[in-house]
């Protein structure tokens, strides 16, 4: 796979700039739901049933319905436009998979902070992970039925984030609502590129 500038090929088609986005966040935050919410092919999974084994470590608490989880990533691409196409990762959200991370990540233009409000604290380290890289990511808060709605200032707060990092709110489920969320990653990490490139001179 290339991710690489767009170019017009000995057809005269041009040919799309390809980038890589991670879809992050807690355990059940939606990460699976997003990206084949998006997906214009279909999205390769890794899921496996949650056991009785793993129910005490395994909080599904909010999303009782849940019987599966990703154990190594979701796959999926969308066409923003025809010379920009995203390539979309999705993480495992259980910490016992962290190993996979730095695997993932790598060459990836920005992210997607999946965070489901009933339980905040879930989605720091994936923060903490992209703030420590310099990954741009966009915090897009997932509206589950039922939870208490925030408005975006006191999850920003609340996630001690910068004043420039987007917060939006979402429905994963919907592919209108997420191709907004991808669209605003995207614009972000564009925008600090071009902050970087200017404070180096060039
Ligand atoms: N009501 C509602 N349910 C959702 C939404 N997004 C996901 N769900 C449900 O919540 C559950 C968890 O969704 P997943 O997409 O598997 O979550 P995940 O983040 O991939 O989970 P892990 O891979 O296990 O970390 C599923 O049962 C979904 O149907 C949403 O926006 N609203
Ligand atoms: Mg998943």
């Amino acid at each position: 796979m290339v991710f690489g500038h767009s170019d017009r090929g000995r057809s005269g088609v041009v040919d799309p700039v390809t980038l890589k986005i991670l879809v992050a966040g807690g355990f059940g935050a939606g990460k699976t739901t997003l990206v084949g919410a998006v997906s214009e092919i279909k999205p390769l999974r890794t899921e496996e049933l949650l056991s009785e084994a793993g129910r005490p470590v395994d909080d599904i608490g909010g999303v009782e319905g849940k019987t599966t989880t990703t154990v190594a990533m979701d796959f999926g691409r969308i066409t923003l436009r025809e010379d920009l196409v995203l390539y979309l990762f999705g993480t495992p959200g259980q910490d016992r998979f962290w190993f996979l991370w730095d695997e993932l990540a790598t060459g990836a233009l920005g992210a997607v902070v999946l965070a489901d409000t009933r339980r905040l604290e879930d989605c720091f380290a994936a923060v903490d992970y992209f703030e420590r890289r310099g990954i741009a990511f966009t915090v897009a808060v997932n509206c589950f039925d039922g939870a208490t709605r925030f408005p975006e200032e006191s999850v920003r707060d609340a996630l001690d984030l910068d004043p420039d990092v987007p917060v939006m709110l979402c429905d994963a489920r919907q592919r209108e609502s997420t191709k907004s969320v991808l669209i605003s990653v995207v614009e972000h990490a564009m925008k600090i590129a071009a902050e970087q490139r200017q404070a180096a001179g060039g």
